[in-house]
């Protein structure tokens, strides 16, 4: 089995990004799991270190954006480019569950993921965040990057918080249910079969 891996560079005007990602780190994979995150937000960095840990992938991601303008092309950008290295890592949509779904408590919060990896991009989130940032992540940004995940990956995507007071809390668990539904989705049947009666993803 080849490693399901990728790399992209995204430059644009307002950001400059190089994600690598491999999907068959997870633990008792034999691969070491490698994680270094570094956006310029460190509660971005935060997410993004949960989603790699929790879903079992190695992830580097470097940006340097436009933070003196605010957060939001940093955010949405390093979204896309981890999107579209995850779509590119996968290759073929063959010989893996495809669905997926996750369920992940903080505390007194508790948030649901499910993701159908079917070219079929679409993104519903209801994550009931009250402050407008955590840290220098502004909270109107992380269903934005749910959103701009699902769109460059393909994928179907729906992230509920389910309950929880934190703000911390319910982001944090959002991430963590996604990263759990990712795994399952992204493992492997054993089969070489595409998962769908269309016959292709
Ligand atoms: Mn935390």
């Amino acid at each position: 089995m080849s490693e399901r891996k990728a790399t992209i560079s995204r430059k644009t005007n307002e950001t400059e990004i190089e994600v690598s990602i491999n999907l068959d780190t997870q633990p008792g994979s034999g691969l070491q799991q490698v994680i270094d995150v570094s956006t310029g937000i460190g509660f971005l960095d935060h997410m993004y270190n949960a989603l790699a840990k929790h879903s079992g992938m190695s992830l580097t991601l470097k940006a340097k954006g436009d933070l003196w303008i605010d957060d939001h092309h940093t955010a949405e950008d390093t979204a896309i480019a981890l999107g579209t290295a995850f779509k590119e890592a996968l290759g073929e949509v063959r010989g893996i569950r495809r669905y997926g779904t996750g369920f992940a408590p903080l505390d007194e919060a508790l948030s649901r993921a499910v993701i159908d990896i079917c070219s079929r991009p679409y993104c519903v989130t209801d994550l009931g965040l009250k402050r407008e940032k955590i840290g220098d992540l502004s909270t109107e940004m992380i269903p934005h990057i749910f959103y701009s995940f699902a769109i460059a990956s393909g994928a179907t995507l729906h992230v509920d918080v389910l309950r929880g007071e934190n703000d911390h809390h319910r982001a944090e668990s959002a991430f963590k249910a996604l990263a759990l539904a990712i795994k399952q989705a992204i493992e492997r049947t054993g089969g070489n079969d595409i998962p769908s009666t269309k016959g292709v993803l």
